[in-house]
């Protein structure tokens, strides 16, 4: 019998037998998880599953272990699940709904012992609601799709040149004026603070961390629109001049919001006091309104931007977020900038196999004692294209990235000489350029997020891409009862035609 499992587990040991579920059967345990799994499966199964303090499914956790990590012991009387700490012991609850399964006789849990931990602790995916904004409740689907992966981290990215989402106190003009563009023309829009509140609640529920970037120097067009003293003119190039003839969107014009899809034309005035000034009230005001450890600066392709001034501004934004109480992370160029705090968390979003001293960059991020996170754009940034009959998505990054692209890489291999306890973790990515509509994410995200998932969580030596095809299967009739719009590329033995 296959288990199903996606991220694969550290260690399974099918048993004899299983556990039949009915309405009889009760539950006990941590009011959290008891309440998830009750919900999760009434709505696959119809059954809910009463409370009783002698149960024998029973649900606890007893601080031992690593961190995130749960035991799971099905036989055909008990269902016993023990994890570490509230993370932990929802992974379980995931694993028990991604195992129950249908026969003849009833719902049954197989009998099994399962010992499972995260290889890496930070395990995400970024999503860019500034090319397109996505409201609360697209965010709120993705988050609940994210922890069934047993993913914990959703980096969002937050400004760009093509519009600013997040609505601050301290500069009001950013919603008024910044925020009503998008991509390819599309309307924009931008969180309230009401708004960021449901997000930051669906995550908390989820022990998913947020990650708010607001992305700084460059891509920083949208800025002018509200707060012109702060903004350079944007650089024409001829590479800009290209990617318009190619995608549209014209060029960039100072004060008017642009549609395109061109990168590295915009920057902030740096060393300007006005600029310091907007750079302390945005990023002291991200800091307040973050519960998480970490808020993202960008930093990348600030071609529009001097080196010095690029160095300066990173050391500034740097600096300031560490004065913040909160671990800055930056796109893996900052690690050039000669006064980045010690510290910076670095995301690499270079090759598999790097070119052009990507992987040069990254590690100045280790030599400050900062680690990195990994999302190498040929195999989890998942606005590529995943064939290239793909109407979605771009290929920039070499060429289409099928699944098995997303599933065959090993974290440790990318950037040479790095440690395993250097990788803080992964981080699949969606640019959303081409990405206008919830099913458009669906079909960009899914299947290939569940390859990121497990590079990110599974042992190195318990991935197989056989085995995981065979376990995506299963998982996959699972998002076909809940109308997931996800890409049934042909590599995968689906379940259904
Ligand atoms: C590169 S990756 C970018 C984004 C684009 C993306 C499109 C990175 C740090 N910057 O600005 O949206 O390519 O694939």
């Amino acid at each position: 019998m296959s288990t199903g499992l996606v991220p694969r587990p550290t260690s399974v040991a099918l048993g004899d037998g299983a556990f039949a579920l009915t309405d009889a059967v009760s539950i006990t345990g941590e009011a959290e998880a008891v309440a998830r799994l009750n919900a999760r499966l009434h709505r696959r199964t119809g059954l809910s599953l009463p409370a009783a303090s002698d149960a024998p499914i029973r649900l606890r956790i007893d601080g031992e272990g690593a961190a995130e990590s749960y035991r799971l012991a099905i036989d055909a009387h008990t269902v016993e699940l023990t994890a570490s700490d509230p993370a932990g012991l929802q992974h379980g609850v995931h694993t028990l709904l991604q195992l129950v399964a249908p026969t003849r006789q009833g719902w049954v849990w197989p009998a099994v012992v399962i010992d499972d931990a995260p290889r890496f602790a930070h395990r995400g995916l970024m999503l860019d609601v500034a090319r397109h904004f996505f409201d609360v409740d697209v965010v709120e689907r993705l988050l609940e799709r994210m922890a069934e992966l047993k993913l914990n981290v959703l980096h969002l990215h937050l400004s760009d040149d093509q519009g600013w989402r997040l609505a601050l106190d301290s500069r009001p003009r950013l919603a008024e004026a910044a925020s009503g563009s998008a991509a390819l023309g599309d309307a924009g829009g931008c969180y309230s603070r009401a708004d960021w509140g449901r997000i930051l609640d669906a995550a908390a529920s989820l022990h998913i961390t947020v990650i708010p970037e607001f992305d700084v120097p460059g891509h920083t067009h949208a800025v002018g629109l509200a707060y012109p003293e702060v903004a350079r003119p944007p650089v024409v190039t001829t590479e800009l001049e290209e990617t318009a003839a190619e995608f549209g969107g014209g060029l960039p014009v100072a004060g008017q919001a642009y549609t395109g899809f061109g990168v590295g034309f915009s920057s902030l005035r740096i060393g300007e006091a006005a600029t310091s000034a907007f750079l302390r009230d945005v990023f002291t005001e991200l800091a307040d309104l973050t519960p998480g450890p970490y808020l993202h600066i960008g930093g990348d392709e600030a071609l529009g931007t001097s080196r010095d001034d690029y160095a300066a501004a990173i050391a500034e934004v740097t600096a300031l977020v560490a004065s913040r109480q909160k671990t800055p992370i930056a796109w893996h160029e900052a690690g050039t900038a000669a006064n980045l705090a010690a510290g910076t968390i670095g995301q690499y979003w270079g090759f598999v196999r790097p070119v052009d001293g990507a992987d040069e960059k990254a590690r100045g991020f280790l030599e400050r004692g900062g680690r990195l996170i990994l999302s190498p754009a040929d195999a989890v940034y998942l606005d590529m294209k995943d064939s290239a009959e793909s109407a979605l998505g771009l290929t920039w990054a070499n060429g289409p990235t099928p699944l098995h692209r997303a599933y065959d890489w090993e974290p440790v291999e990318v950037v040479s000489g790095i440690r395993e306890e250097q990788i803080l973790g992964i981080e699949a990515a969606l640019w959303t350029e081409t990405i206008r509509t919830e099913d458009d994410i669906q079909q960009m995200v899914f299947p290939r997020l569940a390859a990121a998932a497990e590079v990110a969580w599974s042992a190195r030596t318990s991935r197989s891409w056989e085995s995981f095809l065979e376990r995506l299967a299963d998982l996959a009739t699972r998002w076909d009862a809940d109308g997931l719009a996800y890409r049934r590329i042909d590599d995968v033995p689906w379940r259904r035609p």
